[in-house]
C-alpha cells in the first residue's frame, strides 16, 4: 500500500539525510515534464506508427539505415525545443547536498548535463553525439554532409547515432562506473522508469539485496513499485523540488 505522497517525500527526506552514498537512476519520465515524449508513450506525426523499440534496433538501422536515421533527426529536432525541468534541476542541487551520489541514466537527451548535474552515467548513450558504425572507427560527422545517413569520413560507412540500440551492450565505462556505485549504494531511487529494459531494470534488486533503502518516484505503478520501500506516486517534478 503506497502512503501519502508527502508521507512518502517525508520518508525520502530521511532517508537523505542519512544516506552515505545515494544513487539515482532516471528515465524518460524525469523528462517528460520538459515537453519529450517518454519512450513508451505512443508517437506522433510521421512516427505514429512505429513502436520505438522497433526501430532502436541493430536491424532496423541495417534494413533501412536512412529510416531510422530520420527518426533520430526528428528526436533531435524535438530535443532542441526542450530545456531542463524542476525534476533534473532538484537532482543537480542533490548532488551538493549528499555525502556521495550518482546519477545514472537510461536518457539519451543530456538534460541532465545541461541541468548542471556532473558526472553523469549515460547507461544508454547520448542522442547528441554520432560515431561511426564501424565501432573501432573514430570518424566524425563532417560538416555540410547531408546524405541520411552521413558517411564517414574515415572508413565510408554510415554513421550511427552513439546510443545503446535493444541487443547491443552497455558501454564499458558506463557499466563499470555503474557498477562500481552500485556496489557502495545505501539509497538507491528510480525516477520516471518503467523498470523494464535490462540490465538497468536490474540495478534495484542488485542493491537491495545489500540492504539498500528502495525509492521510486512515478505516477504509475511498475514491475519495481511492490519492491520498494518508499513509493511516491507523482510526476517527478513537484516532489523533487519539495525534497
Ligand atoms: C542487452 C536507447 C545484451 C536507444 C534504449 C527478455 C527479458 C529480459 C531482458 C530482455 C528480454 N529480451 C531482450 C532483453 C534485453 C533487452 C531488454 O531489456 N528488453 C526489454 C524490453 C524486455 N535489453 C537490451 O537489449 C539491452 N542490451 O541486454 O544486451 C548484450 C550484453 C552484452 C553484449 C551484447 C549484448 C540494451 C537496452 C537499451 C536499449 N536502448 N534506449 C534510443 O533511445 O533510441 S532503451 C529505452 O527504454 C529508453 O531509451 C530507455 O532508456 C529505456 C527505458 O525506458 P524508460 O526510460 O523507462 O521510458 P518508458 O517510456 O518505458 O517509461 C517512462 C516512465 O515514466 C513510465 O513508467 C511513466 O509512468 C513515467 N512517467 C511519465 N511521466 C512522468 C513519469 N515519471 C515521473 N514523472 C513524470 N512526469
Amino acid at each position: 500500500m503506497t502512503g501519502h505522497p508527502a508521507t512518502e517525500v517525508k520518508k525520502l527526506a530521511e532517508a537523505l539525510n542519512t544516506s552515505v552514498h545515494t544513487v539515482v537512476l532516471t528515465g524518460a519520465g524525469i523528462s517528460a515534464e520538459s515537453g519529450l515524449a517518454t519512450f513508451r508513450d505512443p508517437q506522433d506525426g510521421l512516427w505514429a506508427k512505429y513502436r520505438p523499440e522497433d526501430l532502436a534496433t541493430p536491424e532496423a538501422f541495417t534494413r533501412d539505415p536512412k529510416m531510422v536515421w530520420q527518426w533520430y533527426e526528428w528526436r533531435r529536432a524535438k530535443l532542441r525545443q526542450a530545456k531542463p525541468n524542476p525534476g533534473h534541476d532538484a537532482l543537480t542541487a542533490l548532488q551538493d547536498r549528499v555525502l556521495a551520489f550518482t546519477l545514472i541514466t537510461q536518457n539519451v537527451d543530456g538534460l541532465h548535463q545541461q541541468a548542471g548535474s556532473r558526472d553523469v552515467i549515460e547507461f544508454h548513450g547520448n542522442i547528441t553525439r554520432t560515431v561511426c558504425s564501424n565501432a573501432p572507427c573514430t570518424g566524425k560527422w563532417q560538416h555540410g554532409d547531408e546524405r541520411e545517413p552521413p558517411i564517414c569520413p574515415v572508413c565510408n560507412a554510415d554513421l550511427r547515432p552513439d546510443v545503446v540500440w535493444f541487443g547491443e551492450g552497455i558501454p564499458e565505462g558506463a557499466m563499470s562506473a555503474s557498477l562500481t556505485a552500485l556496489a557502495t549504494c545505501d539509497l538507491f531511487i528510480s525516477v520516471g522508469t518503467s523498470s523494464m529494459v535490462y540490465p538497468a531494470a536490474g540495478m534495484a534488486q542488485q542493491v537491495a539485496a545489500n540492504g539498500a533503502v528502495i525509492a521510486e518516484v512515478n505516477p504509475n505503478a511498475t514491475p519495481l513499485s511492490s519492491h520498494a520501500d518508499i513509493v511516491i506516486a507523482q510526476p517527478a517534478g513537484k516532489p523533487c523540488r519539495r525534497l
